[in-house]
């Protein structure tokens, strides 16, 4: 019998590496053959899903569960969806929860990168914008980020490299026979 559908959900500051540890999941899921993978990040459903949304509570809860939607989707068909989202708010992390495990599996993995790494860090020179005051409402800087406690899976970066904590969820899905 073909393997139940499930969402691997990564949440976490902006800079934290949910990108890049998502794409890293995504290959070895792809190699390990199949089963199709899809891919929800951040900044892409943003651009191509939500492109008329901004950053306040509301546009975000709205990004968030659209999100949930097509992950939602691609779970009850059997796939695997990989979303990347900030998803700053955990009620809203519990509404998509509860919209995929209607149809499979949902593993929440909190990029528990702080703040001050991700600052340090700043790829993207967002940060300092922030800071600036120049973008308004930067989750970690001037907005909320509430900090999961329920996740099924914690990852630490600091230190750590991506192929390392891609392989951490991939042993997670394998412990709950998803793989
Ligand atoms: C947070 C912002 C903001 C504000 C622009 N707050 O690192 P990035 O650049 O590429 O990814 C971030 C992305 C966040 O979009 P999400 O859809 O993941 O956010 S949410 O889940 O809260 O809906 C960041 C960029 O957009 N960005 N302004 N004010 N991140």
């Amino acid at each position: 019998r073909d393997k139940q559908g499930f969402t691997v959900f990564f949440t976490g500051l902006s800079g934290s590496g949910k990108s890049t540890i998502a794409n890293a999941l995504m290959v070895k899921l792809m190699e390990m053959g199949g089963r199709p993978v899809t891919i929800l990040d951040g900044d892409v459903v943003r651009k191509h899903l939500s492109s008329e949304l901004g950053f306040s509570k509301e546009h975000r809860d709205i990004n968030i569960r659209r999100i949930g939607y097509v992950a939602s989707e691609i779970t009850k068909n059997g796939g695997i969806a990989i979303c990347a989202p900030i998803a700053p708010y955990t009620a809203t992390r519990r509404a998509v929860r509860e919209m995929i495990e209607a149809y499979g599996a949902f593993i929440e993995v909190h990029v528990a990168t702080s703040v001050e790494e991700c600052e340090k860090r700043d790829r993207k020179g967002l940060y300092k914008l922030a800071r600036e005051g120049k973008i308004k409402e930067f989750t970690g800087i001037s907005d909320p980020y509430e900090v999961p406690t329920k996740a099924e899976l914690v990852l630490e970066t600091a230190g750590v490299d991506v192929d390392h904590c891609a392989h951490q969820v991939i042993l997670k899905l394998e412990s709950l026979g998803l793989i």
